[in-house]
């Protein structure tokens, strides 16, 4: 559009032809949106060339203040037009640039792609160092159903139908049988049941696996997760050994520096209970926002294996005693490896679990 110079009185010209070229060369220089938001305040504002222009419209002569105010809205609309344009470009070259980043080629198979090798996903990298570590310390490996009864579940470890304690463990039943009589395992506990049942002793055991509960999906919680369980039954067997077994453990496990602690607990199925934590690997104990400032994280529950479980799978009690624990695998995934939201251990995004 010709925008013809207009004077203002006193002798002053607008060009407002140049200011329009002039703003639109600003415009077109601009790369991202937030300065572009910046100049088009400048451009347009009170303190512009056009601003200044228009206020100097109240002073002028009629015939004068129509063509000079016809020509600043003219130029107005112009830099605005220049201005939405300039966004549409910066907007696409975000998306195009946000497109190539996120782009997987899966149908590519470069030198490059041949040479990287896969690994395992973390959970199952965390069970198999945890194997390890137990299995450095004299452990044999178990494994249980993941699909249980009720029995196996609850009553064996001394939680009858209706036990307040049943609140603790929001369970999934399964349409099979009589109506909640079999069910996805809360935890990795009945396990134990099975091992105990098989008649041989001593047991020094560790029971991985997956569990289930109804519980909604939380940086620290999954509705299925991963438990390792510990049992070790025999003569003599104190909370002493407990309290070693678990503090080897932390050391063999998050290495040296880390240590763990014992703090009284409930657990129908042990007696005494406790509840275990190791020092935060995220603040080696300092204090920090992950660990809500005590340097310690709450790792899985444990204790001494309670009379009436033993009397339920038939050990004598009077020869044998023995200790319990269990811990979350996915919990110690994320405090070995320091993600704070354990939501991502499911999610199977290749770009996370690349870097891991
Ligand atoms: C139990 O499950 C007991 N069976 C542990 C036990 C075994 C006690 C033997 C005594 C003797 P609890 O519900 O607190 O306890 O779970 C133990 C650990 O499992 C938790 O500390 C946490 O690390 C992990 N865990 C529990 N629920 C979830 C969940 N929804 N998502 C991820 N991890 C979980």
């Amino acid at each position: 559009m010709e925008h013809p110079a207009v004077e203002i009185d006193m002798g002053r010209n607008v060009d407002v032809g140049r200011i329009v070229q002039e703003a639109q060369s600003a415009i077109a220089a601009v790369s991202d949106l937030d300065a572009l938001a910046r100049l088009r305040n400048s451009l347009l504002g009170k303190g512009s060339a056009l601003g200044m222009a228009r206020s100097s419209l109240g002073k002028m002569a009629e015939d004068a203040r129509r063509s000079l105010g016809a020509a600043i809205e003219g130029a107005r609309k112009e830099i605005e037009q220049s201005v939405d344009q300039q966004r549409k470009v910066i907007e696409e070259k975000a998306r195009i640039l946000r497109i190539e980043a996120d782009r997987l080629d899966l149908t590519e198979w470069t030198e490059a792609v041949a040479s990287q090798r896969g690994h395992l996903q973390l959970v199952q990298r965390t069970r198999d160092e945890l194997e390890d570590v137990f299995v450095g310390m004299g452990f044999d490996v178990v494994e249980g159903p993941e699909v249980e009864t009720d029995w196996y579940n609850f009553e064996a470890l001394n939680i009858p139908p209706a036990h307040p304690a049943r609140g603790m463990w929001d369970t999934f039943y399964l349409r099979l049988g009589d109506p909640e009589t079999v069910l996805l395992r809360t935890h990795t506990s009945p396990t134990q049941i099975h091992v105990m049942e098989s008649g041989e002793l001593p047991i020094y055991a560790v029971m991985p696996g997956r569990c289930y509960r109804r519980d909604t999906p939380d940086s620290r919680h999954l509705p299925a997760f991963h438990q390792i369980e510990g049992l070790v039954v025999d003569e003599g067997i104190s909370f002493a050994n407990l309290a070693g077994t678990i503090e080897d453990f932390t050391g063999a496990y998050f290495g040296s520096g880390m240590h763990s602690r014992l703090r009284p607990s409930y657990f129908p199925f042990t007696e005494p209970s406790a509840e275990f934590e190791v020092t935060c690997a995220i603040c080696r104990g300092e204090g920090c926002r992950t660990c809500s400032h005590t340097g310690w994280i709450e790792l899985g529950g444990c204790g001494m294996v309670h009379p009436a479980v033993f009397e339920a799978v038939g050990i004598d009690t009077e020869r044998w005693s023995g200790f319990a624990f269990g811990f979350g695998i996915d919990r110690c995934a994320q405090m070995r490896y320091q993600i704070p939201d354990m939501r991502v251990l499911q999610e199977n995004d290749y770009r996370w679990m690349r870097q891991i």
